[in-house]
C-alpha cells in the first residue's frame, strides 16, 4: 500500500476526503454486482433456499454476503476508511431496519440488512482502531470462525465433534507446554472473565469438595487475594460462587502496577490470623490499564509457603510466551496451579478464544461433572476421556479452537512469535514518538507491554499555575477527544482514570495490520481535535 507513506498533513486531509467516497462504495457495491446471473432476490424468499429450496440458489444468496463480507474486509484494511460511523442510538435505531415483522422480507431485504449492518459496525481490525486489547483481523482465523459456524456443532460430546475435540487435545496441551505445565488439564471458555470463575471454583473444589453439593456453609469464611490492578472478573466470580466480594482483598500495587509481595504476605497472614482461609491468589500477567506483569516467583513463593492456590490470569500477557524476546515477563508462570491466556487478546485469534489451564488433571471434571444421563452416557462406543463437556459449567459450548489452531497451523509459533514482536516494537515506537513530545506526559516510563498510557496537555491548560484545577481540566480532555474522535470516524482509542490519576489515553496495539504510519496520525489526530480544549 504506497499510499501509507504520505506526510500527516497529507494523511488527515486525505481522511477526511475519503470517507464519503468509501461509504459510498459500500453503499453501491450492490448496483456494481448486479450482472445477468445474478437472481433477482427481490423475489425471493428464504423458504426457497436450502433445505427445502434450491442449492443453486442457495449457493447464489451465500455468495452475495461472502462478497459483501470480502469488501468489507477490504475497505478495512484502508487507513482512510472511517473506523466507525458513529450515530446516537436513537438516530441509529433511526437508519436501521429492526423490526421483525409477521411475514417474512425478500432475500434482497436480507442483503440490504447485511450492508447496513457492516456500515455501521466498528471496524476492528482496523489499523487505527487501538481502543480493545483484542483488536485486529486474521484472515485466515476468520476462515476458521466461517467453518466453524458453517460446521454449526456443539463441543461437548466427541460424538458429535470429534475432529474439534481432537483439535482442543492438541491445543490445550501446546498451551499448557509453553506455560511449563508438564500435565494437567484445560477448556475453553467464553472469555477470560469464565476462565477466571473456572479457575476460583476449581481451587475452592481442592481445598472445600463438599461446597459442591452442600454449598459454603460447610466451610469456614474462604479468601482470595488479586492486586488493586487486577481484572474485575475476580470479584465477579467471588460474587457468582458465593464467596462474596467483600473476601476479594485487594493487595497494593507499586508505581509500575505491579502487585506488592510484602503486602500480599501480610494481607494472607492478616486473614488467617482472623481464623478466616486464604485460599486462592491471582497474579496477573498484563494487567487492563497499565499492561503491568505481577512477579510471579515471588507471590509464588508465597503461595507455596501458606498452601494457596496460584492463579496467574494471563488473559492479556500469555501471548508473550511465544516470544523468546519478551516471555521472560511471566518468568515463575509453571509455578502457577492455573492460568487463563486468550488467544484473541495478543495472538490475534478471532473473538472468542479464552482458555483456562491446570496444572493438574481430573479437579475440573471432579468440579463440575453432573454426569447428565441423556449425554454423557457411560456405554458409549469411544473412549469417554474424549467427551469434554462435563468439565464445563455451562452445558452447551462454542467451537472455538478452530480459528486459532487453523491460525497457529498456518503461522507456525515462529510467525506468531514474529507477529508478537512486531507489535510491541510499534508500541515502542509509539512511546519514543510522544515521551518527550511537547503537550504529551506519559502515565508510565519504559512500559513493558504494548498498553501506552499517556496524557494529551491541550496547549491553553500547559502554563496553567493552580495544579487542582489544572487536574480537574485535564480529566475532561480525554473524553473530549475521544468523542471527537468517534464523532468523526477517524481513529479509536481507550481512555479511564486509575487511582489518583484523572483520564489518560489507553494505546494497545495488538493488530498486526498497523503501521507506524496509524501511530503517526494518531497523535496528529489527538493534537488537531485537543488543540483548542
Ligand atoms: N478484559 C477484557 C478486555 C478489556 C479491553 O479490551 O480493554
Amino acid at each position: 500500500m504506497a499510499s501509507r507513506k504520505m506526510s500527516l498533513d497529507d494523511t488527515t486531509n486525505h481522511t477526511s476526503n475519503r470517507y464519503g467516497e468509501n461509504l459510498a462504495k459500500l453503499r453501491g457495491y450492490r448496483r456494481d454486482h448486479s450482472g445477468p446471473d445474478r437472481p433477482d432476490f427481490s423475489t425471493i424468499y428464504a423458504r426457497e433456499l436450502l433445505p427445502q429450496g434450491s442449492s443453486e440458489l442457495t449457493g447464489k444468496f451465500l455468495k452475495e454476503v461472502v462478497d459483501q463480507l470480502i469488501e468489507y474486509i477490504k475497505q478495512e484494511q484502508i487507513p482512510e476508511t472511517k473506523v466507525l460511523d458513529f450515530h446516537q442510538p436513537h438516530e441509529l435505531r433511526e437508519k436501521l431496519q429492526l423490526d421483525i415483522t409477521d411475514k417474512p422480507v425478500t432475500l434482497e431485504q436480507l442483503l440490504t440488512d447485511c450492508q447496513e449492518t457492516l456500515m455501521y459496525c466498528v471496524k476492528t481490525g482496523h489499523p487505527r482502531f487501538f481502543n480493545q486489547l483484542s483488536s485486529g483481523l486474521d484472515i485466515v482465523s476468520l476462515a476458521g470462525e466461517w467453518l466453524t459456524a458453517a460446521v454449526n456443532t456443539n463441543i461437548f460430546t466427541y460424538e458429535i465433534a470429534p475432529v474439534f475435540t481432537l483439535m482442543e487435545r492438541v491445543i490445550l496441551k501446546k498451551m499448557r507446554d509453553l506455560i511449563g505445565f508438564e500435565d494437567g488439564d484445560g477448556i475453553f471458555a467464553p472469555g477470560g472473565a469464565i476462565s477466571n470463575l473456572y479457575a476460583v471454583n476449581a481451587a475452592r473444589h481442592k481445598l472445600a469438595p463438599d461446597c459442591k453439593t452442600k454449598g459454603m456453609q460447610s466451610v469456614s469464611r474462604l479468601v482470595m487475594f488479586a492486586s488493586e490492578h487486577s481484572h474485575y472478573s475476580l470479584r465477579g466470580a467471588a460474587a457468582v460462587l458465593g464467596i462474596g466480594t467483600d473476601n476479594v482483598i485487594p493487595v497494593r500495587c507499586d508505581q509500575r502496577g505491579k502487585m506488592m509481595p510484602s503486602d500480599l504476605e501480610s494481607k494472607v497472614q492478616q486473614t488467617k490470623a482472623r481464623g478466616d482461609t486464604p485460599f486462592f491468589v491471582s497474579a496477573t500477567a498484563g494487567t487492563t490499564v497499565l499492561g503491568a506483569f505481577d512477579p510471579l516467583n515471588a507471590i509464588a513463593d508465597i503461595c507455596d509457603q501458606y498452601n494457596i492456590w496460584m492463579h496467574v490470569d494471563a488473559a492479556w500477557g500469555g501471548g508473550a510466551l511465544l516470544s523468546k524476546k519478551h516471555r521472560s515477563l511471566l518468568e515463575g508462570v509453571h509455578r502457577a496451579d492455573s492460568v487463563t491466556w486468550n488467544p484473541h487478546k495478543l495472538m490475534g485469534a478471532l473473538l472468542q478464544c479464552s482458555a483456562l489451564l491446570l496444572k493438574h488433571d481430573g479437579i475440573l471434571e471432579s468440579c463440575n461433572e453432573l454426569k447428565a444421563r441423556y449425554l454423557f452416557q457411560q456405554d458409549k462406543n469411544y473412549d469417554l476421556s474424549y467427551d469434554t463437556g462435563d468439565k464445563a459449567i455451562q452445558c452447551g459450548r462454542h467451537v472455538d479452537v478452530f480459528k486459532l489452531w487453523l491460525m497457529w497451523k498456518g503461522k507456525g509459533s515462529i510467525g506468531l512469535e514474529t507477529q508478537i514482536n512486531l507489535v510491541y516494537d510499534l508500541a515502542k515506537y509509539f512511546y519514543e514518538k510522544i515521551r518527550d513530545r511537547e503537550g504529551f506526559e506519559m502515565v508510565l516510563e519504559e512500559p513493558e507491554f504494548t498498553n501506552i498510557c499517556f496524557w494529551y496537555v491541550p496547549p491553553r491548560m500547559r502554563l496553567m499555575k493552580d495544579a487542582a484545577e489544572k487536574k480537574q481540566r485535564l480529566n475532561q480532555v480525554a473524553p473530549i477527544i475521544k468523542a471527537r474522535m468517534m464523532e468523526c470516524g477517524s481513529t479509536m482509542v481507550g481512555y479511564q482514570p486509575l487511582d489518583d490519576k484523572v483520564n489518560f489515553f489507553r494505546l494497545v496495539v495488538s493488530n498486526a495490520a498497523v503501521r507506524r504510519s496509524d501511530l503517526d496520525f494518531l497523535i496528529q489526530e489527538i493534537e488537531r481535535l485537543g488543540k483548542d480544549i
